[in-house]
Order: C-alpha cells, then sequence, then structure tokens
C-alpha cells in the first residue's frame, strides 16, 4: 500500500504528551499536589480494567498523601521532563514535527487551585517551554486540563461538583492564556471531556465515598455540566480578548460497530456512540441533546444551572473538534456466548476480523477514517487528531536500539488513512499528532511499560532507571515521512 499525497505545508504534523505523564518534578518550584499525584500502578489490577485503577477513595489518597517519597506513585516522576524538556524538544524538531501538543499543570500555575495569585515558577516554566518551541517553529497545542487538578480542589470543594472550582479554573485559564498570549493560539479546555464518564475521579476529582448520600451518577453530570460551562468561558475569554486564538472541544473517539448486522446491535452500537457525541455537541451545537435531557429525566437527575449558562454554552461554541483515536470497539445488545471484553474506552465485545494488543485495545487503522467521515458530516468544522499512538512493550537492545517496527506498522496504516480521508472524503483537518513524544507513564494503568514514544525513556514501572533518551526506529521513520514527502512506505 503505497501513494503520494499532497500535503498543505500548513498541515500539522505533531506529537502530544500531557504534564502528568512526562514532566516528573511533582512538588517542586511551587508545584501543589494534583489528583495524578495520587494514582499508582497497581499490579494486582488488571491492566486492562483501567476504570478500577483510576476510580480511588479517600483512604487510597490519604495514603497518597503520607507516602510522599515512594516511587509507586509513577505520575510524580514522569520521564521528568520538566528537566529535560530542552534536549527533547532538539531531537523532536530534528525530526521535523510541526505542532507540540502539552498540557499545563494547574497546581504548578495554582498550587491549592483556590490561591488568590499564580506561583511566577510555574508561569516561567511554560514560558520557557513555548519560547524553545518557537525557536524551532513548532506550533504549540495547549490543553488546559488533562487530568491533574489540583488535590485540594478535591478535598475542600469536592472538586468539580462545586460550581465553585469553575471559578477557580477561569482564574486558572485566564492567567495562562494571557502570560502565553504571545506564542499559542491552539487552546483545549480539557482532555476527552468525555472521559468524567470512565473514571470520575482521574478526569474531575470525584471521590465516590465522598458522595454515600446522593446519586453518584448526578454528581457526574453535574460535574460535567460544570466543565461544560468552565470551557464555554475560555472560548468566550479566548474571542473577546485574542482575535487569532482558536478554541477545540476534544473527545475520546471510539469508532463503535455493531457486532454484526442483528438489528438489536446496530441500534445498540448507535446508542453508544450517541453517548460521546453528547459531549462534543453541547461543546459544538451549544445545547444539551434531547436525548440527554431525556436521560436525566428518567433517572431523575435535576441539574442545577445558572440562568446566564444556556446562552453562554450557545453562544461560545467551539471552533475546532479535537480527539484522540486508538481502536475501534464492537457493541452487541445480547452478549450471551460472547466473549465480551473491555476495550479501551467502552465496553464491547472483540472484533474477530481485527488483532488486539496486550490491553485488549483493537487496531483498526480504517477505523480512523470512519471516525473523521463521521465528525466532518456531524459537525462541518475543522478537525484535528491530537491523540494517535500504539501502546506496546517495547525493548532496548543491548546495542540501545528499539526495534518498534509494529508501532512503524501502527502509524503507517494510520496515517495512510488520515490522508486518503482528507483528499477523498472531503475532510478538513487542521493536523495529527501522534500520542507520544517519548515514551510517558500510561493515564489508564500508571504504567512506564506501556510505551507510545519514537523515543525510548529507560524507567521502568517502579521508578527505576536512568531517564536516558534513545531514538527508536520509528523516529527515523516518523522524521523522513515529515521530511521527505508524503510516501507512505
Ligand atoms: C488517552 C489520554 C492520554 C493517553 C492515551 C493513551 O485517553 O488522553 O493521556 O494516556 O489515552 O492511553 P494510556 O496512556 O492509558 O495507554
Amino acid at each position: 500500500m503505497s501513494r503520494d499525497f499532497q500535503v498543505s505545508t500548513n498541515f500539522l504534523w505533531g506529537v502530544a504528551t500531557s504534564a502528568s505523564q512526562v514532566e516528573g518534578a511533582w512538588n517542586e518550584d511551587g508545584k501543589g499536589m494534583s489528583i495524578a499525584d495520587c494514582l499508582r500502578y497497581r499490579p494486582e489490577i488488571d491492566v486492562k480494567n483501567y476504570k478500577k485503577v483510576n476510580d480511588i477513595d479517600t483512604q487510597e489518597i490519604q495514603k497518597a498523601i503520607q507516602d510522599p517519597e515512594s516511587k509507586n506513585w509513577a505520575k510524580r516522576h514522569g520521564v521528568d521532563f520538566y528537566h529535560h524538556y530542552k534536549e527533547d524538544i532538539e531531537q523532536l524538531a530534528e525530526m521535523g514535527i510541526s505542532a507540540f501538543r502539552f498540557s499545563i499543570s494547574w497546581p504548578r500555575i495554582f498550587p491549592n487551585g483556590d490561591d488568590e495569585k499564580p506561583n511566577q515558577k510555574g508561569l516561567e516554566y511554560y514560558l520557557n517551554l513555548v519560547k524553545e518551541l518557537k525557536k524551532f517553529g513548532i506550533e504549540p497545542v495547549v490543553t488546559l486540563s488533562h487530568y491533574d487538578m489540583p488535590l485540594n480542589l478535591v478535598l475542600n470543594y469536592n472538586a468539580w461538583y462545586d460550581r465553585e472550582v469553575v471559578g477557580f479554573y477561569e482564574r486558572f485559564t485566564t492567567t495562562v492564556i494571557d502570560y502565553l498570549k504571545d506564542y499559542v493560539k491552539y487552546w483545549i479546555p480539557f482532555n476527552e471531556i468525555d472521559s468524567i464518564i470512565r473514571h470520575p475521579f482521574a478526569s474531575a476529582g470525584l471521590v465516590r465515598d465522598r458522595f454515600v448520600n446522593k446519586n453518584f451518577n448526578e454528581v457526574i453530570y453535574q460535574s460535567m455540566h460544570h466543565q461544560f460551562i468552565a470551557a464555554a468561558k475560555v472560548v468566550e475569554y479566548c474571542h473577546h480578548n485574542y482575535e487569532n486564538m482558536s478554541v477545540g472541544s476534544m473527545i475520546t473517539k471510539t469508532t463503535v460497530y455493531p457486532y454484526n448486522s442483528d438489528p438489536r446491535n446496530v441500534l445498540k452500537s448507535l446508542k453508544q456512540m450517541r453517548e460521546v457525541y453528547a459531549f462534543s455537541d453541547i461543546q459544538v451545537r451549544g445545547f444539551y441533546p434531547e436525548f440527554l435531557l431525556k436521560k436525566f429525566e428518567d433517572e431523575n437527575i435535576a441539574l442545577k444551572s445558572q440562568k446566564e449558562d444556556k446562552k453562554l454554552l450557545l453562544d461560545n461554541t467551539a471552533d475546532f473538534i479535537a480527539f484522540s483515536y486508538y481502536s475501534s470497539v464492537c457493541a452487541a445488545e445480547d452478549t450471551e456466548g460472547l466473549s465480551v471484553s473491555l476495550a479501551n474506552t467502552t465496553s464491547g465485545v472483540y472484533n474477530k476480523f481485527l488483532p488486539q494488543t496486550k490491553w485488549g485495545w483493537q487496531v483498526d487503522p480504517i477505523g480512523i477514517r470512519i471516525s473523521l467521515i463521521e465528525l466532518a458530516d456531524r459537525y462541518n468544522k475543522p478537525l484535528f487528531i491530537v491523540e494517535n499512538g500504539l501502546g506496546a512493550e517495547d525493548k532496548l537492545t543491548e546495542n540501545q536500539e528499539v526495534h518498534d517496527t509494529y508501532r512503524i506498522d501502527y502509524l503507517a496504516k494510520h496515517i495512510y488513512q488520515v490522508l486518503t480521508s482528507m483528499e477523498e472524503d472531503g475532510v478538513q483537518l487542521l493536523g495529527y499528532c501522534t500520542w507520544g513524544a517519548t515514551d510517558m507513564i500510561s493515564a489508564s494503568t500508571n504504567q512506564m511499560s506501556k510505551r507510545y514514544g519514537f523515543i525510548y525513556v529507560d524507567l521502568d514501572d517502579f521508578g527505576n532507571g536512568t531517564y536516558k533518551r534513545f531514538k527508536k526506529d520509528s523516529y527515523y521513520w516518523y522524521r523522513d515521512l515529515l521530511n521527505y514527502g508524503k510516501q507512505i512506505p
């Protein structure tokens, strides 16, 4: 499979990371503790059961607070990007990337979330980071919240369930947007804003045992509403103050197939996809879809909102739709006798036409093209693939090489479908970022050994290693792709 693609020179070819998965320096230079600092690799839990790993209770949080030195809390050290960022960006610039997606650690700017004044050292770190990117002509794509809100907001405000947190987030985002205004024009308020449903603690700081007398579903949807209001305020602030800025809605896009042509399964797959679209619908169309309002009614969920909320959402819709794509899943109404699996983002059954990774994620390059068409047709707005990659247990050889041909194969096939979709399906795409620049800590399993990067980092699941970096075979492949035309081998 090989063909020549004509891609515009302003198409953004990039890589993506997140603060809590790469930075480390969890308590340095004034940074406060985040919810991510309370998540650890738990070998006793099946790595496919990411919901359990990331849905922790108050006891686990207290254990984390009382255990500041342990290396078990993998996201505290990340891959020490905080101290390695110049070296890493130089190596990424050598690849020829034109975009670098990263996130701002909220507690690095406001250590407790409710502080009156920002932590100047935190602001300076990110200003130096974007200056380094601009030195190499690399466009920053900035996520303002990527699973690492200040822990204090969980313990003293119940996180996103508390409307007051919207105000704290507004203080954080306006401070950062103003500070980086000369360097950043692409902003994403929340990473995978739909993930609050999958892991309420990791995404929104919601701790089940703090709501024992409440309908936890209502807590989740109320918190979701607060995040939508907060995201709309980012759009409003950018549009009113900086005309060159664009703000994106970002969802987890998993292509959903019916397990077979049984109409019950087709209906199930349609309903499953609507659940995810609800999130981008609200941010891109500016109002709650009828089916979600019906669901609230059926489940006696009465969202509390303020009188200005409706107009705020309607007047401040997203400029583009960003999404992560890793795999597809199959929906089956009647799973009797089927090998039901917990696929990566929603429960489903295995698709017998597709291979799967050790973590049960099914590899489906055509699925990314299907998702592009679905999103283009639904919203008719620019799209942006901000995560696509393969998690695998890479091995460093004695002569310090990593022959990750499987990752090259995954990326080549997905990029082929992306470029084909741009040429043949009329899809308007701003850019494509792989997930992973260097290796980093897995969001769902808190493992280091689930590697995604083009650059191997010497570190294991328990924080042992030299942090030394080694370019993988895929590093050279992506470099050649970015620099020598779009011939996909
Ligand atoms: C996405 C997250 C990323 C990243 C990615 C890979 O959902 O936005 O932060 O983690 O998943 O998944 P994982 O790291 O769990 O393998």
